[in-house]
C-alpha cells in the first residue's frame, strides 16, 4: 500500500507506552480503540501530576491547592468546549461518559418534554446507550419509541423519515459513526429534517469525536454526548455539550452538594449550568487529563487523524477481501465509512477468532458490543470487531488478516 505519511505513526506510536509491549510472544497489535483507546505518555503524565502536585476538590477550597485545581479543571472545560465548537463553556457539562450524558437528557430534558403519545425517533443502530434510557423514559412518560431501519449496505434507511417523523416526535437520538457497521451518519441532514417538525436532536459521539472533526453548529444538533476514554484520555469522564438555552431550561439530574445556590429544610434552589447538573465531587485529575488528550489529538489534527484512519480502513477493507469465508457488515466502501470493521467466519464461533487473534497478540473484540437489536437485525447474535485508531499500522491489517486466515484453517 501506499506509505500513511499524513503524520509520522511511528513517532506517535512511541508515545503509547503500552504499545511497546508484547503479549503472547508478539508484538501487540491493539485493535480494539472502539471500545477503549491507549492513553499517550502526556495524559498518563497529567493525571499522575494532578495526583502527586495539586490533589484538591474544586469549586471549595480557598486554599493554594484546590483553586489551582479549580483553575485546571476550568480549563479543561474551555479546551473541551473550543474541541467541539461550543458557543461557550457553560453548555460542557461533565459526566462520566456517554452513557451518563444520555441519561442526563432523558431523565431531565426528557421527563420535563414529553409526555403520553409522543414518539422518540432512533436507528436500529444504536449502542444499548442510547436505546436504553429512552425505553425507561417512555415507560415512565407514555412515550413511544420509533427506529429507522438499514439498507443492505448498514447504512440508514433516509426514505423512512418521511414516515416516521411527525409532528409527535420530540426527540431524533442517533449515532454520530456506528461502532459495529462503521457508518457515519448524515446527521446535518436528519437534524434538518428533525426540527423542520419541532423535534430536538442528540448526537451520540461517543465514536466520531475521537476519530474525525467534529463541530456542533455544523451537525446542527442539541445534545452532543462522548467519553473522554476513546479519546485518548481516562476513564471515569465523559461530556455532555447542549445548547445553553435546552441546558438552562432543564431541571437537575442528581442532587446534591455543588449543584445547588442556596439549600433550606424544606426545598433548595439549583445553581446556574453546566454546575446544576455536577453533583457532588467530579473526576477532577481526569477532566484535566481529558484537557490533555484534547491537546494532544489537537497537535496531530483532527482532519489528519481522519485522513489516516480512511487510509488505513481501505487498505483494510482491501486486504480483508483476500480473507475466505469472511462477511463484513457495513460500507463495503470507506466512504461515509469509520474505522471500525465488524465481521463473521464461515464455521469460526467470533470468539474463538479473537481467541486466536489474541494467541497472535492482536487485540480484538467479540460479541454484541452492546447492539443486540443491531445484531439481531444482521441475523448473527455476535460478530468480530476490529477497531482502528492514530496508532495503529497497516502491518497490523497484515496481521488480523493472517490471523484470520489461520482461524479458517484451524477449524476447516
Ligand atoms: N462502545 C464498544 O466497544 P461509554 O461506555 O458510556 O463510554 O460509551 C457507550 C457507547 C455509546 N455509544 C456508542 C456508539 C458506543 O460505541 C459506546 C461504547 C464500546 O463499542 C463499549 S460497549
Amino acid at each position: 500500500m501506499s506509505p500513511l505519511t499524513q503524520f509520522d505513526v511511528l513517532a506517535l506510536r512511541r508515545e503509547f507506552p503500552i504499545l511497546q509491549q508484547e503479549v503472547n510472544g508478539h508484538r501487540l497489535a491493539f485493535l480494539d480503540s472502539g471500545a477503549s483507546s491507549q492513553k499517550p505518555r502526556v495524559v498518563i503524565d497529567c493525571l499522575e501530576d494532578y495526583y502527586r502536585r495539586f490533589n484538591a476538590n474544586v469549586h471549595r477550597g480557598v486554599y493554594k491547592l484546590s483553586e489551582e485545581a479549580t483553575f485546571a479543571f476550568e480549563r479543561a472545560r474551555g479546551k473541551v468546549a473550543r474541541f467541539v465548537g461550543a458557543a461557550s463553556h457553560r453548555e460542557i457539562v461533565f459526566v462520566r461518559n456517554t452513557t451518563e450524558a444520555i441519561n442526563l437528557v432523558a431523565y431531565s430534558w426528557g421527563g420535563a418534554n414529553l409526555g403520553p403519545g409522543d414518539r422518540i425517533l432512533l436507528t436500529l443502530m444504536e449502542h444499548h446507550s442510547n436505546i436504553v434510557p429512552w425505553q425507561m423514559l417512555a415507560e415512565r412518560t407514555g412515550a413511544h419509541l420509533d427506529y429507522i431501519g438499514l439498507d443492505g449496505e448498514g447504512r440508514l434507511a433516509l426514505e423512512e423519515l418521511d414516515t416516521k417523523l411527525s409532528e409527535r416526535t420530540k426527540l431524533v437520538a442517533l449515532t454520530q459513526q456506528s461502532n459495529v457497521l462503521g457508518t457515519i451518519n448524515p446527521v446535518r441532514l436528519i437534524a434538518e429534517r428533525a426540527h423542520a417538525v419541532g423535534a430536538k436532536v442528540l448526537v451520540d459521539g461517543a465514536q466520531s469525536v475521537p476519530h474525525m472533526p467534529v463541530a456542533v453548529k455544523e451537525l446542527g444538533c442539541d445534545f452532543l454526548a462522548f467519553s473522554g476514554h476513546k479519546m485518548c484520555g481516562p476513564t471515569g469522564i465523559g461530556v455532555l455539550w447542549a445548547k445553553r438555552e435546552l441546558l438552562e431550561a432543564m431541571p437537575p439530574f442528581l442532587g446534591g452538594g455543588s449543584m445547588i445556590k442556596l439549600v433550606e429544610l424544606d426545598h433548595s434552589t439549583y445553581a446556574d449550568v453546566p454546575t446544576r447538573f455536577e453533583a457532588g465531587t467530579p473526576a477532577i485529575g481526569e477532566a484535566i487529563a481529558l484537557g490533555e488528550a484534547i491537546d494532544f489529538l489537537s497537535g496531530v489534527g483532527m482532519a489528519a487523524i481522519h485522513h489516516y484512519e480512511c487510509e488505513l480502513l481501505a487498505y483494510a477493507l482491501d486486504r480483508l477481501s483476500e480473507v475466505g469465508g469472511l462477511t463484513i457488515y457495513g460500507p463495503s466502501t470507506p466512504v461515509e465509512r469509520g474505522a471500525a470493521i465488524s465481521f463473521t467466519l464461515d464455521g469460526v464461533h467470533p470468539h474463538d477468532v479473537a481467541a486466536i487473534l489474541d494467541s497472535e497478540g492482536v487485540a480484538v473484540r467479540a460479541g454484541h458490543h452492546c447492539t443486540q437489536p443491531l445484531h439481531h437485525h444482521l441475523d448473527v447474535p455476535a460478530t468480530t470487531r476490529a477497531s482502528f485508531y492514530i496508532y495503529n499500522l497497516a502491518e497490523e491489517v497484515d496481521r488480523l488478516a493472517v490471523g484470520l486466515e489461520k482461524a479458517r484453517k484451524l477449524f476447516a
